[in-house]
């Protein structure tokens, strides 16, 4: 039995505002953090297994908040279960709350009498605390049994998901512990360098946000076999969360944050709020500094791997794959297809996670930073993360290949050489309006945009770009690379007019 009179109660203290429609977004809902309190009462109720809640509004700037689900795998929440959460978030009183929710018990013949087990744990935005208190409520409401896993990042909760939910089987994953975690990943990454020379210093852009205690905390179980060197890991000051610094920073203005200086021939990368990001990037000898995103992580771990493959004799019996989305450069499609199969897939983890699970050894990472490879190959599995992806964990499994590859930034960087691109964000009145296909490759609505769009590519030698509605923000996104610099971003700029205009906005806006 439901207890339905002590959800309602609850559910009266708090309230969904009436004028917002929540949306499950590209990863879970996202918007401005002190309007999501009704969210966080309502979200987390599966049976049986052990789920997770993630509080993060991940690269999105500090006011902003939200929810990621994680499935007992300790994966991204499966597709199914958004409409659900959609409809549960979004009814308007707390009457209609039970009433969701009892739909939802009876369409999906969930067994009240086992208690609903949930793993939460939150980033480090201000209104984080308060958000974890409506989430706990809730929990309460619904005799949830829970655990706090405190300030953390994602990849740590999704890691504690599976651990959870595998404990005392044969796929244990591990120890459910920020220390197993920890454990578990430097030791592998220890045993991968062993016999190499130790790599470089690595300086680690922690976008100040909860990345940063990770980092500082892998410095205890490094040792001495490899140093790396926190910045960006002021966790006070407001407002200087992903300001000017961390991945999305580094992928979208495709420089350094102005907070960081790199020697000649210097590695370094950036994490994301939540530290589920990874971008790379070097400065050459003359001090220039050049990008290595996640398309040049795949190359370089995919290529690795399928060597490991190879040498093993194994190249007949293990099917390797990557996992590409529309924003990957046309280089490193390229360069990739002549290899191995490649797959182009809508944007989101969710998407990505999914279809590299159809090869022995999935390898994907979208341009912005976000992956990780899930195989079984001996030695390196335990360095990767397997539930989703983990920056620091990334980075470690970058360090590693480079030191087997004795490659340095400017070898891994010559693999392939990126087409210029530009990505650029355009608000418009109402990003529902745009509705894409094939990937988010093109455009079905709004009606004969697409056609404008082909129009202006085909006048660009080497010219692509796409439009697609952001999943995390309120805005629409335009991708556009061609053969040089300027082109490029007069593509991009071109195009974001032709959106703009469509949408109808104020002229004065126009982007330009
Ligand atoms: C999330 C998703 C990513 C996605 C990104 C941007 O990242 O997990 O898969 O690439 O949003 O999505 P969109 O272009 O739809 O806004 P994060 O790091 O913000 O959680």
């Amino acid at each position: 039995m439901l207890p339905v009179k002590e959800i309602q109660e609850r559910s009266d203290r708090h309230p969904k505002p009436s004028d917002i429609k929540f949306q499950y977004g590209t990863a879970g809902f996202r918007t401005l953090g002190k309007t999501l309190d009704s969210v966080l009462f309502r979200v987390g109720k599966l049976d049986g297994k052990t789920i997770g809640v993630m509080v993060t509004a991940s690269h999105n700037p500090e006011p902003d908040n939200g929810v990621k689900l994680v499935d007992p795998r300790g994966e991204m929440l499966e597709s199914s279960w958004e409409a659900h959460a959609t409809a549960l978030a979004n009814a308007p009183s707390s009457v209609a709350f039970v009433a969701v929710v009892d739909e939802l018990v009876r369409a999906t013949k969930i067994d009240l009498s086992i208690p609903a087990r949930v793993v939460y744990a939150r980033d480090t935005r201000p209104t984080g605390p308060q958000l974890v208190a409506a989430l706990k409520d809730g929990l309460e409401a619904i005799k949830a049994e829970y655990r706090d896993a405190g300030v953390t990042t994602t990849p740590v909760l999704h890691y504690l998901v599976r651990t959870i939910n595998t404990k005392g089987t044969k796929d244990s994953y591990g120890e459910d512990t920020e220390e197993g975690y920890l454990t578990k990943i430097s030791d592998a990454f220890k045993k991968l360098l062993a016999g190499k020379p130790p790599p470089p210093p690595l300086l680690i852009d922690c976008a100040n946000g909860v990345g940063a205690l990770m980092a500082e905390r892998f410095k205890a179980y490094l040792g001495d076999i490899f140093a790396i060197n926190v910045v960006n890991a002021d966790l006070h000051t407001p407002g200087v969360l992903n300001n000017s610094c961390g991945a999305d920073f580094v992928k979208v203005n495709q420089k350094l944050p102005p907070s960081i200086t790199l020697q000649p021939g210097q590695r370094a990368c950036s994490l994301d709020g939540d530290a589920d990001r990874l971008m790379y990037y070097y400065a050459d000898e003359h001090g220039q500094f050049h990008m290595l995103d996640g398309d040049k992580i795949t190359t370089l771990v995919a290529s690795y791997i399928v060597e490991l493959v190879k040498a093993s004799g194994l190249d007949e019996q293990i099917k390797v794959g990557v996992i590409q989305t529309a924003y990957a450069n046309g280089s490193s499609t390229k360069y990739l297809s002549g290899r191995l199969p490649v797959k182009c897939v809508p944007t989101g983890v969710k998407h990505l996670h999914h279809a590299a699970e159809q090869y022995d050894i999935g390898v994907y990472f979208e341009a912005n930073g976000h992956g990780t490879a899930l195989t079984n190959l001996r030695n390196i599995i335990d360095v990767i993360n397997q539930t989703v992806g983990d920056a620091l964990s990334d980075a470690f499994l970058v360090e590693a290949v480079l030191a087997h590859k004795s490659f340095s930034g400017v070898e891994w960087d010559s693999m392939y050489c990126d087409l210029p691109n530009r990505l650029v964000k355009v608000v418009v009145s109402d990003r529902n309006a745009f509705k894409t296909e094939d990937a988010e490759r093109r455009l079905v609505s709004p009606l004969g945009l697409q056609v404008k769009v082909d129009e202006l590519m085909r006048k660009y030698g080497g010219g692509r770009s796409f439009v697609r509605p952001s999943g995390t923000e309120d805005v629409v996104r335009v991708y556009a690379e061609a053969a040089t610099r300027a082109e490029a971003d007069e593509l991009a700029f071109r195009v974001a007019g032709l959106v703009y205009d469509e949408a109808g906005g104020d002229p004065s806006q126009r982007p330009k």
